[in-house]
């Protein structure tokens, strides 16, 4: 009687290590498999060919490690230190040696900072996509037929920006500023999209009526001029995501959500 109910106890207990180890297994699949979720993820990808994008491939699945990061550390001011960008509360500060040594103005709201070489100077600056308050062109106030950008602003009266920030004749300052955007931008990436060797500006574009939420309107594509950026391509569309891959060939994989 003792060794039957010794035995019914052992096997109570066997078949409560069994369901045990079953459930860690579960869960460890379970874990695996999110893990596995999250760390792929599905594009359409595209390709730039003189002046357009071409889709080569819809809901393609890609893994985050496949996707190109965009540079937060460089030496900006050419001391051969490194200098990185730190962007916290739409505000963006370059530090170095831990020390914050430029700060975007309190009165820009910064939606993404990258450190680029837009201008094509071969010298490393950051590239600041921001809202500010809508300001108009000087020349308007003595132009007959002032307003050419009035309608570049949001319901709040505030305005989309893309302004270069790098180390010249010894200070951290505006090295390039655009004026409001005709469209304003959700994101931005930077890349040799036509194989010269200097970095274009690929963005997801919007409009200023539509909320934050909405998803972009189009995706282009933009080249420095010398003095500003001229449009290379532009496929319209619905965007949320934009990133960058290296194709097998070694140009860049524009993709997009
Ligand atoms: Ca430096
Ligand atoms: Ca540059």
């Amino acid at each position: 009687m003792p060794l039957y109910s010794r035995g019914n106890k052992d096997k109570g207990l066997w078949g409560f290590i069994k369901l045990g180890r079953t459930f860690i297994f579960l869960s460890f699949s379970i874990f695996l498999y999110f893990t596995t979720i999250s760390c792929t993820l599905k594009y359409n990808v595209w390709r730039y060919e003189t002046g357009n994008f071409i889709k080569i491939s819809s809901q393609s699945t890609l893994q985050k490690s496949q996707i190109i990061q965009p540079l937060s550390i460089d030496d900006l001011d050419g001391d051969g230190a490194l200098e990185s960008i730190l962007l916290t509360k739409n505000n963006v500060e370059i530090v170095r040696d831990g020390q914050s040594v430029w700060q975007s103005p309190v009165e820009w709201q910064v939606i993404q900072a990258d450190i680029t070489d837009l201008n094509h100077d071969r010298k490393p600056e950051v590239t600041l996509l921001l809202w500010r308050a809508f300001k108009p062109w000087p020349i308007d106030s003595i132009l007959v037929h002032p307003g050419r950008i009035q309608t570049f602003q949001n319901k709040d009266g505030r305005s989309c920006h893309i302004i270069l920030v790098g180390w010249k004749k010894g200070y951290y300052r505006e090295v390039w500023a655009g004026s409001a955007l005709a469209e304003p931008l959700r994101s931005f990436i930077t890349v040799d999209l036509t194989g010269d060797g200097f970095q274009e500006l690929i963005t997801l574009e919007s409009i200023y009526t539509d909320k934050e939420t909405s998803p972009a309107r189009a995706l282009t594509a933009w080249e420095w001029n010398g003095f500003g950026f001229n449009l290379l391509a532009r496929v319209k569309g619905n965007f949320h995501d934009l990133k960058v891959s290296l194709a097998p060939d070694n140009s860049y994989w524009i993709l997009t959500r």
